[in-house]
């Protein structure tokens, strides 16, 4: 495999010597990630995060692509904060705020789907306070003691913890006891002070972000970590925002999966000001994250905003997980997704075959479920796909 991939990247290419330090095991840094942001081949690029994600599946696993079935819950779309990307807070008289019985109520639809995970997240709404969240995830656990309860941001516990008076640790305990598993990556944006300042991000700096995932983990918290993109960042402040995580994850060791995020308009202001990642840049964060964070177990091609198309690509750049079935998102959907709201099982698994890979349905923390056999092994032919999609 490594004499491979050094001959298809070849040795009088630019980017031969990261080639090389890829082979040997060496940890990248912030000027390699920047030269492979940079280099014109995007296909060298994903060949060295595919190398990457075949060796850090080990043999066995190299060509299994997870996926769960879940279903996203927000309970509030009322928010204190305006982050000018965001459509789905605050949209003037469609805003909401869930009693506990409206969540049991909305949870249970997707219970009787079959689903073992569900993610819930909501906007900062003081009418949901930390009371009204150790209810929420009590009476979650009551009604549907299976299933695992994915919840609360880092944005979310700052807000809980500043609300009550208490500290993060305190307010992460007691939402443990009421019946949290984990907590999703949401709410790292782009890290860098001056693309928050400039979309009014105002909530959980990056200091207080990892420290709380920091926390998260210390209490024996799974959590996973994203990126928004689509914001007004550059190729440096994606390469630092990466490397602030593997930082992270060096001290605490709990994070699960990294999941860049692309960002839509519709219902902003920002779309002018801002440059929308293409295709080209979706596919180099997918490989690039994969190569920088050698700490990572896994790297998630998010479906709903990839489409299907770009998911499936992206799993011949370093991606190995798709995500889930995803009953009800809406964040992405309000901001113009066109993505379907919900994947069969089936269909999931269609995509990973077509792909070229092995569908595994996980849990959560990535235990497996189930591992589907490929009904046979079609090597996806990438040149030919990525052209298509990204016309080089
Ligand atoms: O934190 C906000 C982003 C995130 C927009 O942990 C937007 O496994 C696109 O974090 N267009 C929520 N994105 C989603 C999220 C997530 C998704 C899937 C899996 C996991 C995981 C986490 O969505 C927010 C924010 O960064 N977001 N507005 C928008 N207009
Ligand atoms: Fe509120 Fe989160 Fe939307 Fe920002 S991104 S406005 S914190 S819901």
């Amino acid at each position: 495999m490594a004499t491979g991939i050094l001959q298809e990247i070849g040795s009088t290419s630019a980017i031969a010597d990261i080639a090389k330090k890829v082979v040997d095991g060496e940890r990248l840094t912030r000027e390699d990630a920047i030269r492979l942001y940079n280099h014109d081949d995007l296909l060298s690029v994903g060949m060295l995060g595919e190398y990457a994600r075949r060796r850090a599946a080990g043999d066995e696993k190299q060509r299994y692509v997870y996926y769960i079935h879940n279903m996203h819950l927000n309970p509030t779309n009322f928010c204190v904060e305006t982050c000018r990307f965001c459509s789905y807070a605050n949209p003037g008289n469609d805003s909401y705020t869930w009693t506990v019985d409206q969540v049991i109520d909305e949870a249970r639809k997707g219970v009787e789907l079959g689903i073992n995970e569900i993610h819930m997240v909501g906007g900062l709404n003081p009418i949901c306070d930390l009371n009204y969240y150790e209810e929420v995830l009590s009476s979650l656990k009551r009604e549907f003691p299976h299933i695992h309860l994915k919840a609360m941001t880092a944005v979310e516990i700052e807000y809980l913890a500043n609300l009550e008076g208490i500290s993060y640790e305190e307010t992460l305990k007691r939402l443990v006891a009421a019946g949290l598993n984990s907590m999703p990556g949401g709410g790292a944006e782009i890290f860098d002070d001056e693309v928050r300042a400039r979309m009014h991000v105002t909530k959980t700096p990056a200091p207080v972000w990892l420290e709380i995932h920091g926390i998260a983990h210390s209490l024996g918290l799974h959590t996973t970590a994203t990126m928004l993109t689509g914001i007004g960042e550059n190729v440096e402040n994606k390469v630092d925002h990466i490397l602030l995580l593997r930082e992270q994850q060096d001290k605490s060791k709990g994070f699960m999966c990294f999941i860049p995020l692309k960002c839509y308009y519709d219902g902003t202001t920002i779309k002018d000001e801002v440059k929308e990642p293409s295709n080209d840049d979706l596919l180099r964060d997918i490989a690039i994250s994969r190569l920088l964070l050698d700490n990572f177990p896994h790297i998630k091609a998010y479906w709903i905003q990839l489409g299907e198309s770009l998911a499936q690509v992206a799993l011949s750049f370093g991606a190995d997980d798709l995500d889930g079935t995803i009953l009800r998102e809406k964040i992405t959907h309000a901001a113009g997704a066109k993505t379907p709201l919900q994947l069969a099982k089936e269909r999931m698994e269609e995509l990973i075959q077509s792909a070229g890979y092995t569908p595994v349905e996980r849990d959560t923390v990535y235990n497996i479920k189930r591992v589907v056999e490929p009904a046979q092994t079609i090597e996806l032919p990438l040149k030919e796909k990525v052209a298509a999609l990204i016309g080089s």
